[in-house]
């Protein structure tokens, strides 16, 4: 657009500069004419110098401003937003990246320094256990502070590479995921995100209203089914989930369907009827698709540690094949990452680094640390 503006500029000045001297040779006063005579050649030359000059000059500005241009475009590609797995890291890179950059500074890894990066990591809740067994690596290696930020990646990526964070899918059959966990740990949320990857990767998708136990809760997942343009299965409210799913499955089939993703109730009050429920609802999915594909347990990474002991309940009443971990992007404590897979043994598939319906990531144990220290 400048360059249109600046080329019309220069265009209307020379335009300007020969109608000006045109006129001037063409209606010559009588003053003028005296004046002609003393002007010898010498001016005339000088006066077509200066309108090079003015052009040279307006060309070094043009390139002024092009050059201009150029940089505030690289700028712009430099200061791109930052990506989902840094915003949602944000928090936990604060504080464990200030101690590795401060111990970086060292000359050498002393009792103190390893202190530092021992409370540091056990603040961000990678869990006593994996805390000890990484440092006990970098100490053996007689990690320098230089090689420290380095080092320490490498360990937590081998302990997060451990994991097949595949989602599963069953070509030309129907595959169910069972979504479980808590309430409020964002498992309706993730499973609009959920539904929304699926579509964009070219899979058919149906909801099942599976927490019958509150309306809103089924309202909740009927807003999310009509953005997504997906069809829901619901039942009324106080139903048996089980037989929500049995319809869902059926619905699946007949309209070949690929994966029937289904909300559960989450609420402790009544653990033990709940894991009853969730039990049942896997046989009947087992039964009618042949196999329950995922059970995806939703934790919620901002209750950190204690969000273990939950996760081992639902572990031991329908087994989880992967976690989901929401809230990361509201959380300092982002290691529970690297603790999930240390003491669970089940790999994080998913990763929620806000509220909207875009922020799921795939787990990437590479992208995670590194957006973790860095
Ligand atoms: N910041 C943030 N909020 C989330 C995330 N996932 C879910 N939430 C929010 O957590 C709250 C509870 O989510 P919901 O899906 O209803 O939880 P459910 O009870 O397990 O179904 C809602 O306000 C969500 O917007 C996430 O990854 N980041
Ligand atoms: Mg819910």
């Amino acid at each position: 657009m400048n360059e249109i503006v600046l080329a019309g500029i220069v265009v209307g000045l020379l335009v300007f500069l020969l109608v000006a001297r045109s006129v001037t040779l063409k209606r010559p006063s009588d003053a003028d004419f005296e004046d002609l005579e003393e002007l010898d050649e010498e001016e005339i030359d000088d006066e077509d110098v200066d309108v090079d000059a003015e052009l040279v000059e307006l060309e070094a500005d043009l390139e002024l401003e092009e050059a201009v241009e150029q940089a505030l475009e690289e700028a712009e590609v430099e200061e791109a937003p930052p990506s989902r797995w840094a915003r949602g890291l944000a928090k936990t890179r604060g504080a464990l990246g200030n101690t590795l950059k401060a111990l970086k500074l060292r000359d050498k890894m002393d009792s103190d320094a390893w202190e530092e990066i021992e409370e540091a990591l056990i603040r961000a809740d990678v869990g006593m256990d994996a805390t000890e067994r990484v440092l006990d690596a970098l100490r053996e290696a007689k990690t320098s502070p230089e090689e420290l930020h380095d080092a320490l990646r490498a360990e937590l990526v081998s302990i997060l590479e451990m994991g097949d964070t595949e989602l599963v899918t069953r070509p030309g059959e129907v595959a169910v995921w069972l979504v479980t966990g808590v309430n409020g740990v964002g498992k309706t949320t993730s499973i609009a995100k959920l539904g929304r990857r699926l579509k964009a990767d070219g899979y058919s998708v149906v909801l099942a209203a599976g927490d019958t136990f509150r309306a809103a809760a089924i309202e909740q997942l009927g807003t999310w089914a009509t953005r997504l343009g997906v069809h829901m299965v619901k039942h009324a409210p106080g139903a048996d989930p089980g037989a929500v799913v049995f319809d869902a499955i059926e619905h699946a089939k007949a309209k070949k369907i690929d994966v029937v993703i289904v909300d559960t109730a989450g609420r402790l009050q009544t653990k033990t009827n709940l894991m009853a429920e969730l039990k049942k609802v896997h046989r009947i999915a087992d039964r009618e698709a042949g196999g329950v594909s995922e059970v995806l347990l939703v934790l919620d990474a901002t209750v950190g540690q204690n969000g273990l002991s939950q996760a081992k309940a639902f572990q031991e009443a329908v087994g989880a094949t992967g976690v989901i971990l929401t809230k990361l992007d509201g959380t300092a404590k982002g290691g529970i990452v690297i603790a999930i897979q240390e003491q669970l043994g089940i790999p994080v598939k998913a990763v929620g680094v806000g509220e909207g319906i875009e922020d799921l990531e795939n787990f990437d144990p590479q992208a995670f640390v590194t957006a973790m220290l860095e």
